[in-house]
């Protein structure tokens, strides 16, 4: 019997692949009530699949959230885990076992493409790009990577092909810095005339200019191996569609991570002026087609059927991230985030709360709304539970298993969840409990309010989804046990 079980347990491998927008918020596609412009593609995951409306990434920002899916744990547990410098060591702990790893120890081949963005090199040393770059992706369990080690508006504006960067001259070496300018690149402070979009004077992203967009920090050298901004969504997605190929025979596991929508936003012009909602309309058109490639490619390979999908966004949306592409202008009555309230950075729901879609065709035959309570977070677990891994050694600590709720097959919810905007909340049932915070409640530049308040808040998102009525005065009680409860996990 012990024998029939694991080869029960052992069939249960699908390939896997989580496809992973960036800064998508919860109503950017059309399956999510999205209206001028149509998502095909990703609403077609929903067609014997699983949406989620209370699906959550751990944090509103980017690198919070990364670290999040990928280790199980929620990042604020470890310092240093924000939005991570162009240039920052590797944050990701090499001795603790990530989800990829595990995925290894269950027999997977795993591979990182596209946006990285979780630091490079041992701690306390300055990466020198001309050389092997280690730890990184493949220390952490993937055995291929292929990636923008930051985001698409920090320098270095290259690709890199596991511990180096693809298609570096040795005889042009990078160099960077965040600190001052090195080399005699154009910067777009220095020469506004050369770029093809302007930046937000507040925002900064001023610095080396590469492919006619400036950037955050500087850099000179690499000629060979920038990137064409126009051509990120496509090579990214060859990479992924070449690894699934020379991996179709044996489960593999994809951790695919798009620059879109992201700023700066620059699609290719298949999809430039196409949306009629500008450059971040264009860009989302783009990322519906990447995913359109990518399942395309599944069927041909014939690996679709036991191919579990798993499309999501690592934070909500932002118009104007630091690029002047019209964003704002041409929104006209789209709505980024839906009904709820903030965007990206916040602590209010539009910060985290994201799309979230699940699909595994040989196995899902109906098409599900889940309201589930869970997080990104739990896909460690999820996915342990699925290949039948045991989590053990303090790995994944805040992981749940919620793969019934993944496939659709139970509705229970996730006891409670905490996310990350700037304070952390406390999501229990239909209630939100946002500790209090001493942050400023506005974010000019981005036009987005963070959540902060000095007094606690306590929502009813079932009822109020845009957390205009704070309740804690009201529920005095309520707000004391979550309070304590949050306190309690996060010294757990
Ligand atoms: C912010 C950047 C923003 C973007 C973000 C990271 C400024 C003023 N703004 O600090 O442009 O890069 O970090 O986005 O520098 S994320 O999606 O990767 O978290
Ligand atoms: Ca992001």
């Amino acid at each position: 019997m012990f024998i029939g079980l694991n080869a029960a347990i052992a069939q249960e491998k699908p390939n896997i692949i989580v496809i992973y927008a960036d800064d998508l918020g919860y109503g950017d596609v059309s399956c999510y009530g999205m209206h001028r412009i149509h998502t095909p593609n990703i609403d077609a995951l929903t067609d014997k699949g699983v949406k989620f409306t209370n699906a959550y990434a751990t944090s509103a920002t980017c690198t919070p959230s990364r670290y999040g899916i990928l280790t199980g744990k929620y990042p604020w547990r470890q310092k240093n885990t924000g939005v991570a410098p162009g240039d920052a060591s590797l944050i990701i702990p090499t001795d603790k076992k990530t989800m990829p790893a595990m995925l290894q120890d269950a027999g997977y081949k795993t591979a990182a493409i596209g946006k990285w963005h979780l630091g490079l090199g041992a701690p306390g040393t300055t990466v020198d790009w001309n050389t092997e770059i280690k730890p990184g992706p493949l220390e952490l369990g993937f055995d291929y990577a292929y990636i923008m080690p930051a985001t698409l508006d920090r320098v270095p504006c290259v690709f890199m092909e596991n511990r180096h960067v693809d298609h570096l001259d040795p005889n042009d070496p990078i160099t960077v810095s965040y600190k001052h300018k090195v080399g005699n690149d154009p910067t777009g402070k220095e020469n506004p005339e050369l770029l093809r979009m302007r930046t937000d004077p507040r925002q900064g992203h001023d610095q080396t200019i590469v492919d006619s967009i400036s950037r955050i920090g500087w850099m000179t050298g690499g000629n060979s191996a920038r990137w064409k901004d126009k051509d990120i969504a496509g090579i990214i997605t060859d990479k992924a569609i070449q690894f699934m190929k020379s991996n179709k025979d044996q489960p593999f596991f994809v951790y695919f991570a798009t620059g879109d929508i992201h700023v700066p936003r620059y699609p290719h012009s298949q999809f430039r002026g196409k949306s009629g909602m500008g450059l971040r309309g264009d860009a989302i058109l783009q990322l519906d087609y990447t995913v359109g490639r990518l399942i395309a490619a599944l069927k041909e390979l014939n690996v679709y059927d036991n191919t579990l999908i798993i499309f999501s966004s690592d934070n909500g949306p932002v118009l104007n991230d630091g690029y002047l592409d019209q964003a704002e202008e041409l929104l006209g009555n789209h709505k980024p985030a839906g009904p709820l309230r903030g965007g990206k950075y916040s602590a209010f729901e539009a910060g985290a709360r994201v799309p979230m879609i699940v699909k595994w065709p040989a196995k899902m035959k109906k098409s599900k709304v889940s309201r589930t309570l869970i997080g990104q977070v739990d896909l460690y677990a999820s996915l342990a539970a699925l290949t039948g891994q045991n989590i053990t050694g303090g790995n994944a600590p805040d992981s749940k298993n919620m793969l019934a709720q993944l496939l659709g097959n139970s509705k229970k919810d996730r006891p409670e969840l905490v996310t990350q905007g700037g304070p952390l909340s406390l999501i229990e049932g239909n209630w939100k409990y946002i500790s209090p915070s001493k942050g400023r409640r506005f974010a000019e530049a981005v036009k987005i309010e963070l959540g902060n308040d000095p007094q606690p808040q306590l929502y009813r998102i079932d009822k109020d989804v845009h957390e205009e009525v704070n309740l804690a005065e009201k529920y005095p009680d309520r707000v004391k046990a979550m309070q304590a409860k949050l306190e309690a996990i996060k010294h757990s």
